[in-house]
């Protein structure tokens, strides 16, 4: 149905646009118990009709986003040196969107090179073992969007748009994952309870191809950091009753950092608790949210994936609109999200 899609679409994008603006002030914070109640009262007075405060500026997650997605609707067939092109036109017009330290290098080498070879400055990061932050995972929603009907062409197509900065097998495997999840969700029944547990089952499933132990060859050993942070999702969400000792736990085990194994997996984990822990879909988008950002350090990141995630399964309506009014060129991401599903459909 189109606009059930039409409405996940939006959802997803606002979602991603939401978690970035909302979580950008308390990036690198460490969140104390007051804390929470702080940005418990800050996302109450956003939702509030009256509410009067300056625009909440998105960063480069939301820079970043926008130019996959523009890359995927302005062209017939995927295009991924126009995409590293809009990378970089966009890091140069505004560079001082909070982009990660040594993306900047990739972006000038680039421009250096004229896009001759566009994955070869991604691949000569930190010595030649490539990035794995989490700058990959956190701009790949409009790729699980745009090829919500074609599993094998998003992988492709989510593995090529982030070898463009990321080829550390940690930073693209979290991207697959991201995008993986984002799908899921899209495409998970419209209006039914998400089984959580089933939807980290699949998750493994899905990852297993990507991630594997080779014992020949040393150098070649890939441990399975992603299927065993899904483990312990599932070991989280069985224990969801002694929610604030699981805390520091959550901290441990699955992270709050700029690295894609150290937050990918906590992104999803918070959009799979808030699915537990309430039916009600307006809930289910704000407690994600909420959460991500109350487990402190890389807040807009981690709360802009996991509002992807929420906002593609609960849909634009279950978005307090309020809140969407505040946060930068939001309007843009409504028509990116419209645009994305005419472009995919073949329109
Ligand atoms: P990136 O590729 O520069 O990676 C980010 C950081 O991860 C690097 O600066 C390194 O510290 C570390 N890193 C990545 N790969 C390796 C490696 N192989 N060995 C050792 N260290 C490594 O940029 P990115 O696009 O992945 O970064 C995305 C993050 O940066 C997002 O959170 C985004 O919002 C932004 N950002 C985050 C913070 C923060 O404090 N959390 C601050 C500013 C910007
Ligand atoms: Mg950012
Ligand atoms: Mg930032
Ligand atoms: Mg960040």
């Amino acid at each position: 149905n189109y606009e059930i899609l039409k409405s996940r679409f939006r959802g997803c994008l606002l979602g991603s646009l939401l978690g970035d603006c909302l979580g950008a002030p308390f990036e690198g914070d460490e969140i104390t118990a007051g804390e929470k109640t702080v940005i418990k009262n800050y996302l109450d007075k956003l939702e509030e009709p009256n509410f009067k405060g300056p625009i909440k500026r998105y960063t480069d997650d939301t820079a970043m986003t926008r130019s996959v997605a523009k890359a995927l609707i302005d062209k017939p067939e995927p295009d991924f040196k126009f995409m590293a092109k809009l990378f970089v036109k966009e890091y140069f017009l505004e560079p001082n969107r909070g982009y990660g330290q040594n993306v900047v290098t990739v972006f000038k080498k680039l421009k250096h090179n004229k896009f001759e070879n566009i994955y070869k400055p991604a691949s000569e990061q930190f010595d030649g073992s490539g990035s794995l932050g989490n700058g990959g995972a956190m701009r790949i929603a409009p790729i699980a969007l745009f090829y919500f009907d074609n599993y094998n062409s998003m992988i492709d197509a989510a593995t090529k748009a982030t070898k463009i900065t990321h080829t550390n097998p940690l930073g693209v495997n979290g991207a697959l994952l991201q995008c993986i999840a984002v799908q899921e969700s899209l495409l998970s029944e419209h209006e039914v309870k998400l089984d959580v547990h089933n939807f980290v089952k699949v998750l493994l499933h899905r990852m297993k191809p990507f991630e594997y132990e080779d014992d020949e060859d040393l150098d070649g050993i890939m441990e399975e950091p992603y299927r065993e942070k899904l483990l312990t999702i599932q070991n989280l969400l069985q224990r969801r009753y002694d929610r604030d000792e699981l805390y520091d736990e959550i901290l441990e085990t699955l992270g709050n950092s700029i690295s894609a194994p150290g937050s990918v997996p906590t992104a999803i984990y918070c959009f799979l608790r808030a699915c537990l822990e309430t039916s009600d879909f307006k809930k289910i988008f704000r407690n994600t949210v909420e959460y991500a950002i109350g487990l402190g350090g890389d807040t807009d990141t981690i709360a802009s994936m996991a509002g992807a995630i929420a906002g593609a399964y609960v849909g634009e309506e279950n978005l307090n609109h309020h809140v969407i009014k505040h946060c930068e060129k939001y309007e843009e991401m409504i028509d990116l999200a419209d645009n994305l599903l005419a472009s995919s459909q073949g329109e």
